[in-house]
């Protein structure tokens, strides 16, 4: 069975595009592979978060990540800050990549914007921790968008130059696993900006933990056009709010936007829009419910973290132990 790693930034309650995108299509592949589902609190800090909120955010994120399916009986699920292998082999892996190829991530310069000078270190050399977090654990499949090709193709560079370098065929290749038609979620208040959890306007987003009034509303200030539902794809052109609206609904009925149109053309928004609402609610209802329910035992979520830590630890402390014996540091003891 091959080991998939993918991981997940608790930097604010996880969004319609975070289930759509990554965490539903997360479930399907616990049947046939060996997984490790992380909750990336080392990457959340490479931008600002509120000491207070990160706790609150990472304890939420692993709740709605159980609330969706994963499942931590038969998979290793874990705070990547609770296994310290991440960030001892991220060092390792500082020294192994070169400035140019970091200097080539297009997700830097998106995330910099302007102020360059301005941002953390952190966020430069974020890609060299996340190549970290799959190599720490030999996995050789990782779940990604297409956004994250770039720093899959890294990360195996410097697998290949770590190996190249120490002379050893230590670490394996990473292949990426897209996973169909990628559902890219947009900003309910401009479709060409992605949906994200950190977005300063709540009214951007759909936060997973929304109760059914909360998103009924939302969706009602969606942003439009006046323009009524086209019957074809192409009548989405330059029509970004709109595709994103008839993307959501596709994607919740796991159908195309052509079949949508084909159901729903001709329809204005002010049809369109509380039927979109009523399925987003039928479809997260059962997930805010259960995330509830699960966060009234904080305990129990903690346990279920700290086993999944132990046995994140139990593989990856043994292939850190080897990187460093072939980097030739002096063992501890
Ligand atoms: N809008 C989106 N549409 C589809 N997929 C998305 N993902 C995120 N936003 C969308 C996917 O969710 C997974 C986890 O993402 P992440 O938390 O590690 O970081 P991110 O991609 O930066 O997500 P956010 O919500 O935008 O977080 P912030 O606001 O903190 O930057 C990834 O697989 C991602 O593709």
């Amino acid at each position: 069975m091959a080991r998939i790693f993918s991981g997940i930034q608790p930097s604010g309650i996880p969004t319609l595009g975070n289930y759509l995108g990554a965490i539903r299509n997360w479930v399907p592949l616990q049947d046939e592979h060996e997984c490790l589902w992380c909750v990336v609190d080392l990457h959340a800090i490479t931008v600002w978060q509120e000491p207070a909120a990160l706790a609150r955010q990472t304890r939420e994120m692993a709740a709605v990540l159980l609330a969706c399916g994963i499942d931590p009986a038969r998979h290793v699920l874990f705070v990547q800050s609770h296994v310290r292998a991440h960030a001892q082999l991220a060092w390792i892996f500082n020294c192994v990549a070169r400035l140019g190829w970091l200097n080539r991530m297009t997700q830097f310069k998106d995330k910099a914007g302007k102020d360059r000078e301005a941002v953390s270190a952190g966020l430069y050399v974020y890609p060299n921790l996340m190549a970290a977090d799959i190599l720490a654990y030999h996995a050789t499949k990782v779940p990604v968008g297409d956004d994250q090709r770039q720093h899959l193709e890294l990360a195996n560079d410097i697998a290949q130059k770590f190996n190249h370098d120490y002379d050893a065929a230590f670490f394996p290749p990473i292949e990426p696993l897209i996973l169909g038609p990628a559902a890219r979620v947009m900003s309910l208040r401009d479709g060409t900006k992605k949906m994200s959890k950190s977005d300063p306007s709540d009214q951007s987003r759909i936060n997973l933990n929304d109760d059914a009034d909360t998103i009924a509303l939302k969706i009602r200030r969606a942003k439009t056009d006046a323009d009524p539902l086209p019957s074809e794809p192409e009548g989405l052109a330059n029509r970004p709010e709109a595709r994103n609206l008839v993307g959501i609904y596709a994607a919740l009925t796991s159908t195309t936007p052509s079949a949508v149109l084909a159901e729903h053309g001709g329809k204005g928004f002010g049809a369109f829009k509380p039927l979109l609402a009523d399925l987003l609610v039928s479809v997260l209802d059962p997930i805010a419910r259960e995330t509830d329910r699960l966060l009234a035992d904080p305990a129990e979520i903690d346990a279920t973290l700290r086993a999944g830590a132990a046995r994140a630890r139990a593989i990856a402390d043994p292939i850190v132990a080897e990187t460093e014996r072939l980097v030739g540091f002096l063992p501890p003891r």
